[in-house]
C-alpha cells in the first residue's frame, strides 16, 4: 500500500536528499501539493521543538500524515551554536554564505572544530506525534571546500572522513548523514507501524 506524506519542508535539498532514499511505497506531496502556502512558524527555542511546530502545523492545515525536520550545527567551541539558529545565525535574512563567514570568523584560530548535525523528524498522524533524531559528529573545516550540497555543507567534514560534504556527491553525503540516519529509524518505525493512518 502506497503511504502519502506531506514532507513539510521549503527546502528543495531536503526533498532531494530524502527522495533518494525513499522506497517506492512512499508518495511524497509537497506543501504545494497539500495546498499549504503559508511560512510554517519556527520559532522555538530547540530543534526537537521547532521540527514539532512546523509538523503539527502542517498536519493541522493538510490533515494528511505529515513528516517535517528541523537541523541543526552545534559547535562545540561555540556551546553549541548556531544550533536551533543555524539558519539565521548571521542574521534574520541571512544567507548560507553569510552564516559560514560568521562561523568561520567565531572559530578563527580556535583549535576545537569539533560539531556535529543534527536532525529531528517528526512524523504527525491523527493517532499520534513521534519524533527521531538522526545525529552526525564531525569538524569544521578551516575554510570552504567543495560546491555539492548546501547550508554548511562547504564547512563539515564527518568524522573519518577528508571531504566536505560538498566535496561529496549525493550519494556519499546520503550514506552517513544526519538526516539520513534520522529517515532510516522513521522508515523502520513506518514499517512496523503500517496500519499508523493511511489518513
Ligand atoms: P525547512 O524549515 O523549510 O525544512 P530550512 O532550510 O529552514 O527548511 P532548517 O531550519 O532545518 O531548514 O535548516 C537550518 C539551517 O541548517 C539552514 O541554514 C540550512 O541550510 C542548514 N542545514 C540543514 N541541513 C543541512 C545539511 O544537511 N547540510 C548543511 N547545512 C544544512
Amino acid at each position: 500500500m502506497i503511504k502519502k506524506i506531506v514532507f513539510a519542508t521549503n527546502n528543495l535539498n531536503k526533498i532531494k536528499e530524502i527522495q533518494a532514499i525513499t522506497p517506492s511505497n512512499i508518495e511524497w506531496i509537497s506543501l504545494a501539493e497539500a495546498a499549504i502556502f503559508e511560512e510554517l512558524p519556527e520559532t522555538r527555542e530547540t530543534i526537537e521543538a521547532n521540527s514539532l511546530q512546523k509538523g503539527e502545523r502542517a498536519f493541522e492545515l493538510a490533515d494528511l500524515p505529515c513528516m517535517s525536520e528541523d537541523t541543526g550545527l552545534e559547535v562545540e567551541a561555540l556551546h553549541n551554536e548556531p544550533g536551533v539558529r543555524s539558519a539565521r545565525y548571521a542574521g534574520d535574512l541571512s544567507t548560507s554564505e553569510e552564516n559560514i563567514d560568521k562561523l568561520l570568523g567565531a572559530l578563527h584560530e580556535i583549535k576545537n572544530r569539533k560539531a556535529r548535525f543534527k536532525t529531528v523528524i517528526s512524523f504527525c498522524t491523527k493517532e499520534r506525534i513521534i519524533q527521531f533524531e538522526g545525529i552526525l559528529n564531525g569538524e569544521i573545516a578551516q575554510d570552504r571546500r567543495g560546491s555539492n550540497g548546501f547550508g554548511y555543507d562547504s564547512v563539515f567534514i564527518p568524522e573519518g572522513q577528508m571531504k566536505t560534504f560538498a566535496e561529496m556527491n549525493l550519494e556519499e553525503k546520503n550514506q552517513m548523514s544526519h538526516r539520513k540516519r534520522a529517515f532510516v529509524k522513521f522508515l523502520s518505525y513506518l514499517k512496523l507501524n503500517q496500519h499508523d493512518s493511511s489518513k
